[in-house]
């Protein structure tokens, strides 16, 4: 690999502000190490972490006096920090743990991408960074019901999107062809609805203990990202529906699919037994979750009367204010008035007139994912080898220009919580399939995301994002290699 010196500015998302001192590099010397106080220790062992990895260096952590130091102090907006970068010393600072975190992400694109090449540059460039995001909630979604994915290889996942500021995943928990997260009381769901081949053309199975689902909130957690459970209601329904049959209109049994059809079973709005069904499995995953949200989905319910998905969500949304937590829906939800905090996320292509901008009106805020734009389960050209195509390709410039608080007219920046990448598993069945899909583009997310809209450039989001190509290939990241890119290496 070709070792050349970073630039300061060479980190997605791009830092609001980069004041590069070539004057100042910091040299990463086998004496380097990191020192925090009690309340960062965590950060400062994740941090010591990658700088073992990217130079081969013993890197102790102290509690002070580290030549790479970690402090607690300033900059109260969440997710704000600084690093000063000069000859003597590296200081991260923020007033939030999101914020150092935030900062480490930040130092760790600018070191090198292993030993090898730390032997031959061995220094970090100088001056100095100051951050903060524009959105507080940018997202990612996996989807774990057309496949699913092992508690290994969700954490993988959250290891990729944490590197970019990505702090929210949202985890498409059940849906047509498999449930994937054990309720109790509710034992069929998972023995039937995640058992081997229940996924899109019967391949793999599997679900998540609690035990299992209470590990990953808290590896998210670790590293500043938040678990954002989905249960797909009323319609995406039917592994439920074949696990208890009770819960069609008409009590008989439906069969398993293994298709990618959508929009045909529903729960029954007239039936007591969907709500008790309902408010177990929300009472239940709002008891597993310690973020606030709880997405219910409510997309796609073509086989429910526009009535019945009024009196069910009706009946719905203020359960989920009932366990604590903050709904978030598809844009579908917002055909029916809405709780105050509710959070409709925009997954539309054409504007239509659903809701949103009503909602936006009263006060709602908005999660963007333009599937035109935002899906990282479409094709990035028509040979693209995995993916879907119904909102169009999507190559890594047409997921980078756009703008979010532009794309929909009466939904402005002022009414966006933030921006969601998600990634649809129909056609992927492993770690290699998701990073395929999502490197680079969500980097283009990430960035939408955090840099204001003023500071992003196509042409330097494409000369940074070429940087990460060795870097790539010396981790073995499975990423696509655009050809709108210039990949170094
Ligand atoms: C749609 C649909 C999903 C599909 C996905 C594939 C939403 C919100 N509902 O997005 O069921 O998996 O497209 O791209």
């Amino acid at each position: 690999m070709r070792a050349t010196l970073r630039r300061l500015g060479d980190v997605i998302p791009l830092p609001v502000s980069v004041r590069p001192d070539p004057a100042a590099n910091f040299h990463l010397s086998p004496t380097v190490s990191v020192s925090a106080a009690p309340e960062a220790a965590d950060i400062a062992e994740q941090l010591a972490q990658l700088l073992r990895r990217a130079t081969g260096h013993p890197v102790p952590v102290t509690r002070d006096g580290g030549s790479i130091r970690i402090l607690l102090e300033g900059y109260d907006k969440n997710e704000a920090y600084r690093i000063d970068i000069t000859a003597e010393s590296v200081t991260l600072r923020a007033g939030t743990g999101s914020g150092l975190f935030a900062a480490v992400q930040t130092l760790r694109q600018l070191l090198p991408a292993e030993a090898a090449e730390a032997a031959e540059i061995e220094v970090v460039p100088g001056g100095t960074i100051e951050d903060e995001p524009r959105f507080a909630y940018r997202g990612a979604m996996l989807d774990l019901a057309r496949h699913f994915f092992t508690p290994a290889e969700i954490r993988s996942y959250i290891d990729t999107i944490a590197q970019f500021k990505i702090n929210h995943l949202h985890l498409h928990l059940t849906d047509d062809q498999g449930w994937r997260l054990e309720i109790p009381g509710w034992p069929r769901l998972t023995e039937i609805g995640g058992a081997e081949g229940t996924g899109v053309d019967g391949a793999g199975g599997g679900f998540l203990t609690r035990p299992e689902y209470a590990d990953l909130v808290a590896y998210a957690e670790r590293r500043f990202v938040t678990i954002v459970p989905e249960i797909d209601l009323p319609g995406h329904v039917n592994a439920a529906q074949v696990a208890y049959p009770e819960l069609t209109c008409d009590g008989e049994p439906v069969g398993p699919r293994t298709d990618a059809e959508v929009g045909y079973s529903s729960l029954c709005a007239n039936r007591e037994e969907t709500y008790a069904f309902v408010e177990d499995v929300i009472r239940e995953v709002a008891a597993l979750t310690p973020g606030p949200f709880l997405h219910i989905g409510g997309d796609e319910a073509f086989s429910t009367p526009p009535e019945d998905y009024r009196t069910f969500l009706t009946r719905v949304l203020p359960m989920v204010g009932k366990y604590g937590k903050r709904v978030v829906g598809w844009h579908e939800m917002a055909a029916v008035d809405l709780p105050p905090t509710a959070v409709p996320q925009y997954w539309r292509v054409e504007p239509a007139d659903d809701g949103v901008a009503r909602a936006a009106r009263t006060g709602h805020q908005v999660i963007m994912s333009p599937a035109d734009r935002s899906y990282l389960d479409m094709k990035y050209d028509k040979d693209s080898p995995l993916g879907l195509d119904w909102a169009g390709v999507v190559g890594v410039e047409r997921s980078y220009d756009w703008d979010p608080a532009v794309r929909l007219p009466g939904v402005g920046e002022e009414s966006l919580l933030g921006v969601e990448a998600p990634l649809w598993s129909e056609t992927l069945r492993s770690v290699a399939d998701i990073e395929f899909m999502a490197l680079p583009r969500l980097l283009a997310i990430a960035e939408i995301g955090w840099t204001p809209r003023a500071a992003r450039d196509w042409s330097s989001f494409r000369a940074r994002l070429a940087g990460f190509g060795p870097r790539w290939t010396a981790e073995g990241v499975n990423f696509h290699r655009s050809p709108e890119i210039d990949w170094e290496g």
